[in-house]
């Protein structure tokens, strides 16, 4: 998280409201055990190092720290805030590749076939074709991407907004989560205020070409305000619900918010 970039003037007021949260949600032991490092916005995020070590325990009270860690993230997402954007010249070619498999398993989808599946709260549900969603006001960003394996890359995306695409299908805006499906087995969710931020884009293209396989043909959600594994390539299903679920990397313990 990037508190200089997100919202520093409520940041006082959110942490106290944590520290109430912390009160409420945390087993006694590992409760004091965090109090007592001092609670900070810095210490809210990281996850690691909190003094939990009875196996028993620390993985749930790791886990409510991750929720609360969610809360205050969402509390101090501002909407209006932009994630810095850069000059072509910064874009990293080739641009690196990432997934849970190797380049060799990239999953190879059809593009005359391809219908994106919307479901959950939203009025319209019939699939999409590529030309349907090309049809949408195209936007184009070169934006930093910052994977947690440790390396960070920019790169340009294009293709609409995916508010522009769920304002479109009827989507209730007042819905707390879009998930999304993909074709490698993937999945994440996210919250509705990053769903709906001007730079959270359905991308088509890479580098003002479309997007090739292994970044994630025939769309990926490009989410600047997000880490990588927030990113979700070769998406198949988009769904809008009030129930939460994580996703293939916050299964396994990454935290769900994820804000970069
Ligand atoms: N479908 C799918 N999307 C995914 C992943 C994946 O394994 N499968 N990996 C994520 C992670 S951890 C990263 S860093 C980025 C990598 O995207 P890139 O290959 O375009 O660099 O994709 C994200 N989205
Ligand atoms: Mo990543």
């Amino acid at each position: 998280m990037n508190f200089s970039l997100w919202h520093k003037d409520n940041a006082q007021a959110v942490v106290a409201e944590a520290r109430d949260l912390i009160r409420k949600r945390l087993p006694q032991a590992s409760r004091r055990r965090f109090l007592a490092r001092g609670l900070t916005l810095g210490g809210l995020c990281m996850l690691s190092g909190c003094g939990i070590d009875d196996d028993a325990t620390a993985e749930t009270a790791l886990m409510r720290i991750s929720r609360i860690n969610d809360w205050v993230q969402g509390r101090l997402f501002d909407p209006s805030l932009l994630a810095p954007t850069y000059p072509d010249s910064m874009i990293a070619r080739p641009f690196p590749f990432n997934a849970y498999y190797g380049e060799d398993q990239v999953p190879r989808i059809d593009a005359g076939g391809f219908r994106l599946e919307v479901s959950g709260l939203v009025a319209r549900r019939h699939p999409w074709s590529l030309d349907e969603l090309r049809a949408l006001p195209r936007y184009t960003q070169v934006t930093r991407h910052i994977c947690v394996e440790g390396w960070s890359a920019i790169g340009k995306w294009g293709g609409p907004r995916l508010g522009d695409f769920l304002r479109a299908v009827g989507a209730d805006l007042d819905a707390r989560y879009v998930g999304v499906h993909c074709g490698d087995d993937y999945y994440t969710s996210i919250d509705m205020a990053t769903a709906l931020h001007p730079q959270t884009l359905i991308a088509l293209d890479w580098d003002d070409r479309p997007l090739p396989p292994k970044y994630g043909f025939p769309m990926k959600l490009r989410i600047p305000t997000k880490l990588g594994y927030k990113n979700p390539k070769h998406v198949q299903a988009i769904f809008v619900s009030n129930t939460f679920n994580r996703g293939y990397w916050e299964d396994q313990g990454y935290n769900w918010f994820g804000g970069s």
